[in-house]
C-alpha cells in the first residue's frame, strides 16, 4: 500500500480524500493555490505544498508544479479527485512517466471515453444500448440530412469533444438540419478545436440515471447500482439519489449487469460512471466518466462501501474487496449540492462565512469544507457542501432531508439551501417521475 498519496485538488473533495487516508494509515499532502492557504484541506492534511496563484491555470492545472510538490514530498501517489485534472488523459501519463501512480484509470480509457463518438461506439460493440444514430462522425450536410429523415426528427447534432451539454444542437424538421449541422460543426470547432460531430435521434423527456462501476487491474468489474440525477438546471445537478424512484430491482439488476460487463471487457481500472438517458423502460448510453464524482456518497451510503479507499487499493494493484454477490443495496440516499450563489438568480456569492452550524443526527453526512470565519475565494465553483442524507425509504430520506436543512446554519453568503427547501416540497419531485427538463420549467414558471 502506498505510504503517502498528493491529493491534486481542493474543497470538500480534498478532505473526502485525506480523511480515507488516515483511515488507511496514508500520510496526505495538499496541495493548494495562494488564495486557498486558509483552508481546512492544507490544516487537515499531514503536510501541504502551495503550487501557484488563485487562478486555476496557474494552480490546480499547473502540471509541473503539482509534480514538482509530489517530488520534493515523497507522494508514491496522486489523487486528482473530480474536474480539475481529473480526466485529463496527458496529465495522467506524465504523472506515471515521473514515476507516480495516478489514481484513476489508465490514458487510453480517459482518452476513449473522452471522446464522445468513440466512447458511444466502443460500449456499443460490448452490448450496451446506445440512441439511434449515425455510425460514429459526419461531416457532410447532406448526407447527415439523409441519416437524420431516416432516424426521424427531431434529432441532436453532438460535439464528439463535447460532454456534459456542450456542442449540441437539437434539429426538430428537416428543412432546418443543413443550417443548424453547420453551426454545431462551427461551435465545436470554437469550443473544443475539433469539429467531429455526430446525429442522434432527440428524447425529449428522459432522466438522467447513472451506474456506478468499478474495475481493477485483475479482470475483475462490479456495479454498485444507479443514481438518478434527472433534478438538474443548466447541466448542473442539485439533487442526486439512490435507489431511482422508477427503477425495480430487475431493471437495475440489468442494466448494472451489462455496465459492469462492458467494462470488464475493456479492461478497464479503477472508479467510472456510465450515464443514461432513461425514456419509457429503456436505458440509452449517453456518456461515460473516468473519475470519481461529486455525487459518490449517493452509493456510498446505500452499499456501505467506501469507494475513495476502495479506489486507492485498486491503484495499488489489489484485487476489488467488492463482490457483487456480497453487495446489498440499503434504504434510500439522496444528496443535494449547496452552492454558494443566490437561490433566485443563482449568481455567485463568495465572501465569508460568518455563522456555520451543521446539520447532524441520525443518516445525516455533511461533506464540506467550510468552518465559520471561512473566506469561500470567487476564482472557483461556488459549491460549499454537499448534504447527503439515509432513510428506510424515499419518504423518510426526504423528511430527513427537509429536517437537516432546516437546522443548516450557513451566514455571511446567499445559499441555495431555500432552493432546495423548495424543491423538496414539489409535487413532481415527491412523484420521482419528472425528467431531466421539469426543474428549469418550474424555475421559469414560479418566476411569471
Ligand atoms: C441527449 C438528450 C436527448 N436526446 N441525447 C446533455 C448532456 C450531454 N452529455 C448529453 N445531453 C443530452 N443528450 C439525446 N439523444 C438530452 C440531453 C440533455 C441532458 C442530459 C442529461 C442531463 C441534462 C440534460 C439537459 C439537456 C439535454
Amino acid at each position: 500500500m502506498f505510504k503517502k498519496i498528493l491529493i491534486a485538488n481542493r474543497g470538500e473533495i480534498a478532505l473526502r480524500i485525506i480523511r480515507a487516508c488516515r483511515e488507511m494509515g496514508i500520510q496526505s499532502v495538499a496541495v493548494h493555490s495562494t488564495a486557498d492557504a486558509n483552508s481546512m484541506a492544507v490544516r487537515l492534511a499531514d503536510e501541504s505544498v502551495c503550487i501557484g496563484a488563485a487562478s486555476a491555470r496557474e494552480s490546480y492545472l499547473n502540471i509541473p508544479s503539482i509534480l514538482s510538490a509530489a517530488a520534493v514530498t515523497g507522494a508514491e501517489a496522486i489523487h486528482p479527485g473530480y474536474g480539475f485534472l481529473s480526466e485529463n488523459a496527458q496529465f495522467a501519463r506524465m504523472v506515471a512517466e515521473h514515476g507516480f501512480t495516478f489514481i484513476g484509470p489508465r490514458p487510453e480509457h480517459i482518452d476513449s471515453m473522452g471522446d464522445k463518438a468513440v466512447a458511444k461506439d466502443t460500449v456499443k460493440k460490448l452490448g450496451l444500448p446506445v440512441v439511434p444514430g449515425s455510425d460514429g462522425i459526419i461531416t457532410d450536410a447532406k448526407e447527415g440530412e439523409k441519416i437524420a429523415t431516416e432516424i426521424g426528427f427531431p434529432v441532436i447534432v453532438k460535439a464528439s469533444s463535447g460532454g456534459g451539454g456542450k456542442g449540441m444542437k437539437v434539429v426538430r424538421e428537416a428543412r432546418d438540419f443543413a443550417e443548424a449541422f453547420a453551426t454545431a460543426r462551427a461551435e465545436a470547432k470554437a469550443n473544443f478545436g475539433d469539429d467531429s460531430v455526430y446525429i442522434e435521434k432527440y428524447l425529449e423527456r428522459p432522466k438522467h440515471i447513472e451506474i456506478q462501476i468499478f474495475g481493477d487491474n485483475h479482470g475483475n468489474a462490479v456495479h454498485l447500482g444507479e443514481r438518478d440525477c434527472s433534478t438538474q438546471r443548466r447541466h448542473q445537478k442539485l439533487i442526486e439519489e439512490a435507489p431511482s424512484p422508477v427503477i425495480d430491482d430487475a431493471a437495475r439488476a440489468k442494466i448494472g449487469d451489462l455496465a459492469a460487463e462492458t467494462v470488464r471487457a475493456m479492461g478497464y481500472s479503477g472508479a467510472g460512471t456510465i450515464e443514461f438517458l432513461y425514456q419509457d423502460g429503456e436505458f440509452y448510453f449517453m456518456e461515460m466518466n473516468t473519475r470519481i464524482q461529486v455525487e459518490h456518497p449517493v452509493t456510498e451510503m446505500v452499499t456501505g462501501i467506501d469507494l475513495i479507499a476502495e479506489q486507492i487499493r485498486v491503484a495499488a494493484g489489489d484485487p476489488l474487496s467488492i463482490k457483487s454477490e456480497g453487495l446489498r443495496f440499503r434504504g434510500h440516499a439522496m444528496e443535494i449540492r449547496i452552492n454558494a450563489e443566490d437561490p433566485e438568480t443563482f449568481i455567485p456569492s463568495p465572501g465569508e462565512i460568518r455563522q456555520f452550524h451543521m446539520p447532524g443526527g441520525m443518516g445525516v453526512r455533511f461533506d464540506s469544507a467550510i468552518y465559520t470565519g471561512y473566506k469561500i475565494p470567487p476564482h472557483y465553483d461556488s459549491m460549499i457542501g454537499k448534504l447527503i442524507v439515509h432513510g428506510r425509504n424515499r419518504d423518510e430520506c426526504i423528511r430527513r432531508m427537509r429536517r437537516a436543512i432546516t437546522e443548516t446554519v450557513i451566514e455571511g453568503v446567499r445559499t441555495t439551501l431555500p432552493l432546495h427547501a423548495w424543491i423538496l416540497d414539489q409535487p413532481e419531485f415527491l412523484s420521482g417521475e419528472y425528467s431531466i427538463h421539469w426543474l428549469e420549467k418550474k424555475l421559469a414558471a414560479r418566476s411569471e
